[in-house]
């Protein structure tokens, strides 16, 4: 093989394994090499990442460099670039990928800055859907950051240097005490050492996510271990301080994406997946266009996510798709009435949402509730409103939902309503309600002891208002330990009202 004088690589114009002949390189980090290449084989381009050779040094650290490669190849996903194939030569291990025409997503986040909400969340449900895919085989990424993202020509993100990074970098951890590769994505626990779970990944995916949306990572230090202290002890700074128009939904979304504790992280991806699924469709909805990457992932949504979405971003994918004219008419009318009522509701969210906060304003932050701190209110029927589904208002999973009981007149009652209990108690200033069914009336109420069996012991806090799929609403600060949402009349057309997520925001401690 050839040589190499420092690290200036002489290889190119030679093939490895007398198969794949390096062309150009096309990008080099701390231990590997990535070139373009020429499989003569199969006579078409791939991608060749060469480790260098003194990393290779050891068998065991080869050994599981090996069956890494083994397990990464198995996965075959639209948004993982694929491992073709991987060997030795000369003592150098290589892994041949599929060659990607594109840049990385952090070159991409240097070229514009920071990226609309709609691209930036695109991305990350293409990343959260390649790492389900990898988690539900067992494999964890480890090294979630945008320059494992390449996005191709089409706008389609792909992740690569799947779990691969891991051996290596622990060798690069160890071998002379410094931490090679950038911690600015790295996981409070991982950074402590601890155990490396699929919650890592999400931790990082949600740091990508903040640094698409504010074009910047969160935090910054003189060298990689102070930035990896800060993960670990320092809150991020809110995301609706950087981008004031960021939904109060998907400032939620990020919060449990990057929680410091395990409890409060979202546990799974494929519940993350479906929460990024459920803003992209709200913001979709309340913006009333898509574009470029958006439009894509739009198209895969599910198809209970996708109905919010106004009829006319909807339909040419139904033709597309080959859909009866008639049910197409039907069902997109009922549909275009509920889009429009959507977008309608979600006015005062926005309109808080634009407002720049004024600087030294300070920082909110949603404060964790119980698992099951939800309770139904039902003082006037006394029949009970759903008690079984309450715990769904807090388990930070906008795919279940607390309903009211269903009502095919009107709620002919004063109001029914779902409480959240913040114990031992919380001056909150604000309160987050997300709703699969916008344009309900709701006056929001507050109790220290109790909680209170009729509505007059409670503390009315707001005047009735109309709730959008995703409202906040503004409180005094005062201190209660029961927080209730009295709800004094359904959505027009609605048999019942159905919530998401309840979520409380206060200052930071
Ligand atoms: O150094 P830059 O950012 O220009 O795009 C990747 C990056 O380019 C490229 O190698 C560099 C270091 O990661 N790269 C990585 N995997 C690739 C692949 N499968 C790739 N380019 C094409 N196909």
């Amino acid at each position: 093989m050839a040589s190499t004088i420092g690290r200036v690589s002489t290889y190119l114009g030679t093939s490895l394994s007398g198969r794949y002949r390096l062309d150009a390189q096309v990008g080099t980090g701390g231990m590997s090499t990535v070139y373009r290449a020429f499989d003569t084989v199969l006579e078409r381009q791939v991608a060749v990442k060469l480790m260098h050779r003194d990393i290779a040094g050891h068998a065991d650290q080869l050994e599981r460099f090996r069956r890494e490669a083994r397990a990464v190849a198995q996965l075959n996903h639209p948004h993982i670039v694929q491992v073709i194939d991987a060997g030795e030569d000369d003592g150098m291990p290589y892994i041949v990928f599929e060659f990607v025409e594109g840049e990385t997503l952090k070159d991409r986040i240097r070229r514009f800055g920071r990226l609309d909400i709609p691209e930036s969340l695109a991305y990350a449900i293409e990343i959260a859907r390649a790492l389900a895919v990898a988690h539900d085989r067992g494999i964890v990424h480890r090294d979630v950051k945008p320059q494992n993202v390449l996005v191709d020509e089409e706008g389609q993100a792909k992740v690569t240097d799947f779990g691969i990074a891991r051996t290596l970098d622990q060798e690069g951890l160890t071998a002379d005490g410094r931490v090679l590769g950038t911690t600015d994505y790295v996981s409070p626990e991982q950074a402590l050492g601890h155990a490396v779970t699929g919650q890592s990944d999400i931790y990082s995916l949600g740091i990508v996510l903040y640094e698409m949306l504010t074009g910047d990572v969160p935090f910054h230090g003189d060298n990689q271990v102070a930035v990896a202290m800060k993960h670990v002890r320092e809150e991020l700074p809110d995301i609706q301080y950087r981008r004031p128009e960021v939904s109060s939904a998907l400032a939620s979304v990020l919060d449990a994406c990057t929680s410091k504790d395990l409890e409060r992280r979202y546990q799974d991806i494929h519940a993350l997946q479906r929460d990024l699924e459920d803003v992209l469709s709200i913001e979709t909805a309340r913006s009333g266009q898509a574009t470029g990457e958006a439009t894509q992932v739009l198209r895969t949504l599910p198809p209970q996510t996708r109905s919010r979405l106004p009829l006319r971003m909807r339909t040419s994918w139904r033709l597309a798709a080959g859909a009866a004219a008639a049910a197409l008419v039907l069902v997109g009318v009922g549909l275009y009435v509920a889009a429009n009522r959507t977008e309608r509701g979600t006015g005062v969210a926005r309109e808080n949402d634009s407002t720049p906060r004024r600087s030294g304003a300070p920082a909110l932050r949603q404060v964790p509730l119980k698992a099951r701190a939800g309770g139904d209110f039902d003082p006037l029927g006394g029949d009970g409103e759903h008690a079984d589904e309450t715990a769904f208002v807090t388990d930070n999973d906008t795919s279940t939902t607390w309903s009211t009981e269903t009502y095919s007149a009107g709620l002919q009652k004063d109001g029914v309503g779902i409480w959240v209990d913040a114990a031992p108690g919380l001056e909150a200033r604000e309160i987050d309600v997300l709703t699969t069914t916008p344009g309900f009336t709701a006056e929001i109420y507050g109790a220290t002891s109790g909680p209170p069996d009729a509505i007059d012991g409670w503390t009315k806090l707001t005047d009735a208002r109309e709730f959008g799929s995703s409202e906040r609403v503004k409180l005094s600060g005062e201190r209660y330990r029961w927080y209730l949402v009295w709800i004094t009349s359904l959505a027009p057309e609605e048999r019942n009202a159905e919530i998401s997520e309840i979520r409380l925001r206060a200052r930071r401690q």
